[in-house]
């Protein structure tokens, strides 16, 4: 049967099988407009962590302690940049255009992750973002390989490939600063004390359905999880995250800043404390400790590069010109 002759309830019925059946959608295939809607935000919101997510190591790439380090920081927050790229480029093909995907996120109507909103202090922040946000990057984005929409998926592949570099990178510098002097171990633990909590919000809510408790819940994941677009719970991931975590710190020499953080012998997990969900209820609604000058030198940049993309219209324009007169 083409999909010509079927009504809206079928082509909805045949796209759940194509789902359950582990197939691919891919953006010339009918989808339902909640499916399409919902990747837009989920695919634009990664696309913006990625470009804002470069700002608070870019503020190292001039003080980094030596040429080597230098290097290695100015490849990685380029390769952030590079993923924001594939990111909004697969989001395009979801007939929406760079410029309002972009629009959205400056009128504070996309969000982008909320680590990002926080300042990196010292150089031990560095190390930190690389082993600990990559690091919980990484979690979620092996599960999203896996995600159904053909292109996602398939950006999900390369992106982690560079982020596990990223990683690496990070837990060798702090493990440095770890094993250095008393000043120097106390930089990684510090680092180590602000970023861990944020690190575990960036998995989000806890999934469970809204109760009577004033907790935050996840409002997408049951239907993401329906249409295979999120593969795992945000719980799972971030429990896998602490899981993976936790002997990564023993090996520093380092405390996790957790007291209830104690290794469950029955569950064969990590058990830990509640996070602050009314900071990251606070940050994710704009009023973090560097919300405003994270989107203020993303929209400085932005008009910066205005003539980058009038010249590339431009010579759009005259080539098309070209092609029609020729034709
Ligand atoms: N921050 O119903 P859910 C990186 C929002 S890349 C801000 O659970 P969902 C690389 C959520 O959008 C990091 N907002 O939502 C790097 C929704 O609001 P909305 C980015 C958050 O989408 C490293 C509301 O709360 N990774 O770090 C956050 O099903 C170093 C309800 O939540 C991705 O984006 C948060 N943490 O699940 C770069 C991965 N959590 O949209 C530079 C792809 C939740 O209704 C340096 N995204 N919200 O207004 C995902 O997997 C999902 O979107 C989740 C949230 C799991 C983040």
């Amino acid at each position: 049967m083409s999909n010509f002759k079927m009504s809206e309830a079928e082509l909805a019925e045949k796209f759940q099988q194509r789902i359950d059946a582990e197939q691919k959608i891919e953006p010339k295939d009918w989808m339902p407009e909640k499916y399409r809607k919902n990747l837009i935000r989920q695919m634009s919101q990664h696309a913006h962590s990625e470009v804002i997510g470069m700002q608070p190591e870019g503020n190292w790439i001039l003080r980094a302690p030596t040429l080597h380090r230098k290097m290695i920081l100015l490849a990685k927050v380029q390769d952030e940049g590079g993923h924001g790229l594939y990111l909004y480029s697969a989001t395009e093909t979801l007939d929406i255009t760079r410029e309002e995907l972009v629009e959205a996120m400056h009128e504070g109507k996309a969000k982008y992750a909320s680590i990002f909103n926080y300042p990196s202090l010292t150089w031990a922040d560095v190390g930190a973002i690389g082993w600990l946000v990559d690091g919980a990057a990484i979690v979620n984005q092996i599960s999203l390989q896996r995600t159904s929409y053909g292109p996602y998926a398939r950006a999900m592949i390369r992106i982690c490939k560079e982020e596990s570099f990223h990683q690496r990178q990070g837990y060798e510098a702090l493990m440095v600063l770890a094993q250095g002097n008393e000043v120097q171990k106390q930089m990684a633990q510090d680092a180590l004390n602000r970023w861990w909590w944020p690190s575990l919000m960036m998995f989000g809510p806890h999934d469970t359905q809204a109760s009577d408790d004033g907790t935050i819940k996840s409002a997408h994941s049951s239907q993401s999880m329906k249409w295979k677009v999120k593969r795992e719970s945000n719980d799972d991931l971030r429990q896998r995250f602490i899981d993976q975590s936790m002997p990564q710190i023993e090996f520093l020499g380092l405390t996790v800043p957790d007291e209830e953080m104690k290794w469950n012998e029955e569950r064969g997990h990590y058990d830990s404390g509640e996070i602050d969900w009314e900071e990251f209820e606070r940050v994710i609604n704009g009023n973090g400790p560097c919300n405003r000058q994270r989107l203020k030198h993303h929209k400085a940049a932005h008009d910066e590069g205005q003539w980058v993309r009038d010249a590339m219209f431009a010579y759009k324009e005259k080539q098309q010109a070209r092609t029609t007169k020729t034709a």
